[in-house]
């Protein structure tokens, strides 16, 4: 990809190097750090300005996040599972169980963009609530008729017949994460 060589050589001869005919430029290695820098990403995509112009994080706001699902044991996604928690229910569609924690990881990594709230690592809105539908297995693999499953349980997620507490649904395709389906704030209000 790049014609070039990586070398570690003498400060005193960068000038020869740099003068060599089949030399463009001379460039000094850099040190680089992974991520680290939540709150830049926040402001480059203008989420802090929809917090400061609407005046909501998405407190009230239920979010199903249909994927792997969640580890929900991670401290900025609430450390904990249930009624009360950043996590506040789900199933697994996958394991046929109540407990849809993550075997995978990318459903944990879509819930973080979403509604990460701590302190090294923040989401979009990170006050909502989460609701983890498990369609994706360890391998990262799934049904089509576990994805219809837990779509339908999203739109009624008490299981009651009634949409009234229906969630927004959110899921991550080819790369992008996509926000589907917008349902109604979990208070009763207005459909968003
Ligand atoms: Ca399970
Ligand atoms: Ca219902």
């Amino acid at each position: 990809m790049i014609a070039g060589v990586a070398a570690t050589i003498p400060e005193e001869d960068l000038d020869a190097v740099r003068n060599l005919d089949y030399v463009t430029a001379v460039h000094h290695d850099r040190i680089l750090r992974a991520s680290a820098t939540p709150a830049r990403n926040i402001t480059q995509i203008c989420a802090d300005q929809v917090w400061s112009q609407l005046g909501t994080r998405g407190s009230g706001v239920t979010v199903a996040v249909i994927d792997t699902c969640i580890d929900y044991t991670h401290p900025a996604l609430g450390g904990g599972f249930g009624p009360g928690k950043k996590v506040a229910g789900g199933y697994d569609f996958i394991n046929g169980d109540a407990d849809p924690r993550d075997d995978h990881d990318r459903g944990t990594h879509v819930a973080g963009i979403i509604a990460a709230d701590g302190a090294d690592l923040i989401g979009v809105a990170p006050d909502v609530t989460l609701i983890a539908y498990k369609v994706l297995g360890s391998t990262g693999q799934g049904t089509m008729s576990a994805i219809i499953a837990a779509l339908e349980r999203s739109a009624d997620p008490n299981d009651d017949g009634s949409s009234s507490e229906a969630t927004a649904v959110s899921w991550r395709k080819h790369g992008e994460t996509t926000w589907h389906a917008a349902g109604r704030r979990s208070h009763g209000g207005r459909s968003s």
